[in-house]
This record gives structure tokens, sequence and C-alpha cells, in this order.
């Protein structure tokens, strides 16, 4: 126990060595980590968000590339070797193919470089040419980062803690009743841990689909290349004897084994090294499954951005020392689901969002913004008359049909405090609006030669993340 504790730091001033190392090379870089949940937008995100780096004609509120200060932009090899590349070019194809479709689903961490040549601005405008700055894109999925949570946590709090939250939620009936007859003191019986595990995690899965955010150890969800290795094969029972050989037993250290070979290297390798983040979070979505999910979206997070105020966990502030995250941006996708009359409406729930979670993680330490924005526009506005009053609608093609189709989504409320509170309340629906979800094709695209991908609000997101370093 001891000597891996040991090896472990080692690594991580390894780490520490060689973050400094590229530092002193000399060319600025920014780390951007991107994530958000599966299905928040990540992909299309980066995608958008480098397409209209290259070709910057869209892009009006990104300072830098308004003023004519970027001089060229252009995709590099990235600085590690062994992480897998975020494929731009299979998602740009995808996005601009014939007919257009959205990019395959990605299940675990990828990186891009795009290095900007940018000519100062101010003072130095005439004296110096231009410099070059990196920009290093990493794409990582949302469920990763509350695993942090378990870092301080025992096998026994977390069973609690997992058990009490399975206990609220219909889709955990199933693994309560059998964890319920489970002899946690019995031998271990590889067969049944297979099957408790495998209930468990289907419970994750209906969790998830049901729009809950909290459903940790995310790598069940997202197994990949681990997918049946014993480190996710555990699940939590309720706290008492665990003789040797016994299955609690052998469930509390393989518990610690998805701590210290899962959670922790992810943490040391990707999210230790990350200067500014943006959080993707399908607002939409979770309104649309209703109060429970905004309540659960509303405490992940908070969860993530603890996450970000190291102070707060032992590991965290080990891995850091005394590094920090500098911008983090939560931003509402998919926006053009809604009629632009709408946006200001949803871009104060992220913002009552954002607050409140700040002030549950009683997080004061990087600069936080809320944006509603829509990586890829897929639809046109429209106004109807509906009941002989104007209505003003969305138009796209649906994704199922590939038909053309107006669409409504309700009406979100002036005051974002009508959807918090009932959520906050543990409200079963919402009182006043149904809210709709419909699923577009991306348009065809025909873009202008200097243009990048119609989107809404990636040039402000840009500035807000990148801009004060360009
Ligand atoms: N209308 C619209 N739909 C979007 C937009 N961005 C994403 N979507 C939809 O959301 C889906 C998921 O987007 P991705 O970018 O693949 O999301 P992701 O977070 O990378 O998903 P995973 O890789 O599965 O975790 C897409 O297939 C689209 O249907 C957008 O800007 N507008
Ligand atoms: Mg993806």
């Amino acid at each position: 126990m001891v000597l891996t504790t040991i090896a472990d730091g080692v690594l991580d001033v390894a780490q520490g060595i060689y973050d400094t190392g590229a530092d002193l090379v000399g060319t600025p870089t920014i780390r951007l980590g991107v994530t958000g949940l599966a299905r928040s937008g990540k992909t299309v995100f980066i995608t958008s968000l480098v397409a209209n780096l290259l070709d910057r004609g869209r892009m009006p509120h990104l300072l830098a590339a308004s003023e004519g200060r970027i001089a060229a932009a252009y995709l590099q090899p990235q600085p590690d070797d062994t992480v897998p590349r975020f494929d731009y070019e299979a998602h740009m194809g995808a996005l601009t193919g014939q007919p257009p479709r959205w990019p395959d689903s990605t299940r675990a961490v990828s990186e891009l470089r795009v290095s900007l040549r940018v000519k100062p601005n101010g003072l130095l405008a005439g004296l110096q040419g231009p410099r070059t700055v990196h920009l290093d894109i990493i794409d990582y999925p949302g469920e990763w980062l509350l695993d942090l949570a378990l870092m301080d946590q025992s096998y026994d709090d977390w069973s609690a803690a997992t058990l009490a939250r399975l206990a609220t939620r219909d889709a955990g009936a199933e693994y309560c009743k059998a964890e319920a007859t489970t002899d946690g003191a019995a031998k271990l019986d590889e067969v049944q841990a297979k099957s408790l595990a495998a209930t468990f995690t289907e419970y994750l899965h209906a969790a998830r689909a049901a729009g809950f955010y909290d459903c940790t150890p995310g790598r069940f969800l997202l197994p990949g290349d681990l997918d049946g290795s014993p480190v996710l094969t555990f699940v939590p029972l309720s706290p008492g004897d665990a003789p040797r050989r016994s299955l609690r037993r052998e469930m509390a250290r393989r518990y610690e084994a998805y701590k210290s070979q899962v959670v922790r290297p992810f943490f040391r390798d990707h999210f230790s090294r990350i200067d500014r983040q943006v959080v993707l979070v399908d607002a939409l979505g979770a309104i649309h499954s209703g109060p429970a999910a905004v309540e659960d979206m509303r405490a992940a997070m908070a969860d993530i951005l603890g996450a970000f105020k190291p102070g707060r966990n032992a590991f965290l502030t080990r891995l850091f020392r005394g590094k920090r995250v500098e911008r983090i941006l939560f931003a509402a996708t998919k926006a053009d689901h809604l009629h632009h009359s709408q946006h200001a409406r949803l871009t104060a729930i992220m913002e009552a969002l954002t607050r409140d979670a700040s002030d549950r993680a009683r997080f004061a330490g990087a600069e936080t913004q809320a944006l509603s924005l829509a990586a890829l526009r897929a639809t046109t506005e429209e106004t109807m008359t509906h009941d002989g009053a104007p209505l003003d609608v969305v138009r796209g093609t649906l994704l199922e049909t590939g038909k053309q189709a107006a669409f409504y989504p309700g009406a979100l409320p002036e005051d974002p405090s009508h959807i918090l509170s009932p959520a906050k309340d543990g409200a079963a629906a919402w009182l006043d609006e149904d809210y709709q979800i419909m699923r577009f094709a991306p348009a065809p695209l025909n873009l202008r030669p200097g243009d990048g991908p119609p989107h809404m609000r990636m040039d402000r997101a840009a500035q807000f993340l990148i801009g004060d370093k360009l």
C-alpha cells in the first residue's frame, strides 16, 4: 500500500517536470479541455470551433479575428504521442457530407493541436512580428470528471451514498432488490459478482437514459477496453463484515483498484494539465426530461466546479501544485432548437445554474461564464400563426424521417427560478408548460470561401476561452 503511494507520487512529480519543460520551450500553449456528458455535443463543438478558427469569416466576436490579427491558423501534430488524435477530418467529413450527418459518438479522450499565427495588438503592434500560439484541445467524457468524488470516499461511504441515491430512482429498484438479498460476508463467487455488476450497470444506463447526471462510476457507462475487467466488476454493498475472501472484501478491493488504476491516471495525465475548460450541457434535454433531471444537472455542475477547486481535495491539490484552471465556460448546447427570441431565457437559466453551482461548491477560483450556443446551426427561424397568435418556431429536417418540420419546444420562463425552484423542491412535473425536444439532421452546408460552418455564439465562446491570450 505504502509502496504504491510512493510510486504514484514519483510519477506525479515526473509529470510535473515534463509540463514545466514543455513551457520552457517558449511557445505559449493553451490547453483547452472540452467536456460534457454523453451526447452533450462535445465532438460537434470541437469540430465547429476548429473549422471556424481555420476559416474565421463567422467569428466577429473573437476580437483577434475581427481585428484581422490572426495571420494564419493550421493543424499541427499534437504534443502527446499516447493520446488518440481528435479525428477532425472524419467529423468534418460527416458534417459536410452528401447528405450531411452528425459525427459518430466518441468514447474516450482525444486531442488536437491548432496553431495560430497572431499579430500583437496595442503598443507592440508595430514593433513585433506575428507570434505562434498553440491551442491544444482535449475532448474527454464528463462522466470521468464526476468520478473525482470517489477519490475522497471509502468503499463503505461510496456504497452508502450510492445505495441511498438508487433508492430514490425508479431505475434502481432491481439492483436494490438484488443487493438486499446478497450476503456480503459470504465467500466471493465470481458468477454472482458478475451478475450483480451487470444489474448495477444496467441501472446506471437506465438512470442516464432517464436524464440523470450522477451515474458514477463513470467508466461503467463508457468502459472502452476495460469492459469486463475486474476494475469494472464491483458494486455497492451495504456496510457489514468483510472477512477474507468474502464478496464484500473483494468489492472493496476492486473499488480501490478502480480509483488508483482508472480514476487517478486520468486526473494525473489529462485533467491536471488543463488551463481553460468548457463544460457543455444539454440543458434543453434536461428540461425536457423534467424537474428531477434539472436538479441532478445542477448538482453535477457543482461537483464539476468543485473539481476545479483543488484545495477541496487533497489528491488534486498534490496534482495541481499551485497551478489552476483560469476560465470555465458552462455552455448550453443545441440552442438552435430554440427561436432566438428565447435564447436570453436559456442563458439566464444557465447563469442561474452556474451561480448556484459556484455557491454550492464554495468556488472562488477560475473566472466562470454561462452561455447558450449552437456549434452547428441545423435550423432556420420562422414566425407562424397559431390559434390566431404569432408563434416563433424553428424549422429543420427531422433526423428520424428526413422530412421538413416546424418545431416549437415550449416557452421557457423569463424568470429562471420558475424552472430551478420546482426542480429543487422535487416536483414530479413542470406545472405550466410541457417541453418538447426533437432531433434535427445537420443542414447541407454551402460555405463561402473564408467562412466556417454556421453556428450561434461560438465566437463569443472562443473569445471568453482564449481571446485574452491572442
Ligand atoms: N441541432 C443541433 N444538434 C446538435 C448540435 N450539437 C450536437 N447536436 C446533436 O447532439 C448529438 C451529439 O453531439 P456530439 O457532438 O456527438 O456529442 P458528444 O458529447 O461528442 O457525444 P459522445 O461522443 O457520444 O459523448 C449530435 O449527434 C446531434 O444530434 C448543434 O449545435 N445543433
Ligand atoms: Mg463525442
